[in-house]
């Protein structure tokens, strides 16, 4: 295949600051070179333009914190990933999860003039559906996935044009922290998510075969993983832990079974915070997590 790196080095939407430096860690875990001994062919496309928040307002727009450079950033994001060739596979490094909201479109968009489709698996502790009413910490990490099903800031949403995801065509797994309100959004949305509890109770493999059936209909899927899914000893550099999380074998095996699929066509790594990791261990995971997907066998 040939895979496209493309780092978004952005701590704008996140509390913490730190995630800006996930980029150089994963490309310092040898992401590039882990993916050429899987017989890809490996570009790095470099790192899109964010704005330091050293140079910035944090409330210069509408009360959210960083809209305006965030909003830029997506932006820059989303038209580089939506030039790329159709056969491309693009990784795009964060960054905070707020980087979503311009990969997914620049993803959705890239080689699609009929405008097909895109299911997007959300790979993360947290569900990421609030919007700016329901926030109840006003970081824009919190919300992507709302702004790309239409809701919240109209700037944001309207980051693809005409284009939006449907509620329908999102899975996400590893979901144990939820916020009042964006209960009540997700409900109301109809999104399905697998909690830890079903992971639990339903094993990694049930959860893969059933998202892959529920976005049966649909041919570009792009898989979105933040590395604070993982549990907190597996992943411990990330800015908001939640303990009980996915294990070092559940993530390969959520990302074997995928690769095994063949459908899926993009993928983000997200939320990794080297000034709060141990010795690189999280990119170093979030790089092996990669690998999976991309083809890596134990056998
Ligand atoms: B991440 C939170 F309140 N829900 O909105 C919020 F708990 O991209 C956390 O998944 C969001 O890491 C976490 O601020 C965003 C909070
Ligand atoms: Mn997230
Ligand atoms: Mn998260
Ligand atoms: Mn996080």
């Amino acid at each position: 295949m040939n895979v496209n790196i493309l780092g978004i080095p952005m701590d704008l939407g996140a509390g913490r600051r730190g995630v800006d430096m996930g980029p150089s860690a994963l490309r310092n875990a040898h992401l590039a070179a882990r993916l050429r001994d899987l017989g890809h062919t490996v570009r790095d496309l470099g790192d899109v333009d964010v704005a330091l928040p050293e140079t910035l307002d944090k409330h210069a727009g509408a009360g959210l914190v960083f809209l305006d450079p965030i909003l830029e950033a997506c932006r820059a994001t989303a038209e580089q990933l939506a030039a790329l060739p159709g056969d491309v596979f693009p990784i795009t490094l964060g960054g905070d999860h707020s980087v979503s909201m311009g990969t997914v479109t620049g993803n959705a968009l890239r080689g699609n003039p009929a405008g097909d489709r895109t299911g997007l698996i959300w790979v993360d502790a947290h569900t990421d559906y609030n919007t700016p009413e329901s926030s109840p910490s006003g970081n824009i990490h919190g919300m992507p996935v709302a702004h790309l099903t239409g809701l919240g800031d109209a700037d944001l949403a309207g980051l693809g044009g005409g284009w939006s995801l449907r509620p329908e065509d999102i899975v996400m797994i590893g979901i144990r922290s939820v916020d009042a309100f964006e209960r009540d959004l997700l409900r109301e949305a109809g999104i399905k998510a697998y909690t830890m509890k079903e992971v639990d109770q339903l094993g990694i493999t049930r959860i893969t075969e059933e998202t892959l059936e529920r976005l049966g209909d649909v041919r570009r899927l792009h898989v979105s993983f933040d590395a604070d899914a993982l549990d907190p000893t597996v992943a411990p550099g990330v800015g908001t832990p939640v303990p009980g999380g996915l294990t070092y074998r559940e993530g390969h095996l959520l990302m074997e079974l995928l690769c095994e699929s063949n459908r899926v066509t993009s993928l983000d790594i997200v939320e990794v915070n080297p000034v709060l990791d141990t010795r690189n261990q999280t990119a170093e995971v979030m790089v092996g997590m990669a690998a999976s997907l991309l083809g890596q066998r134990i056998l």
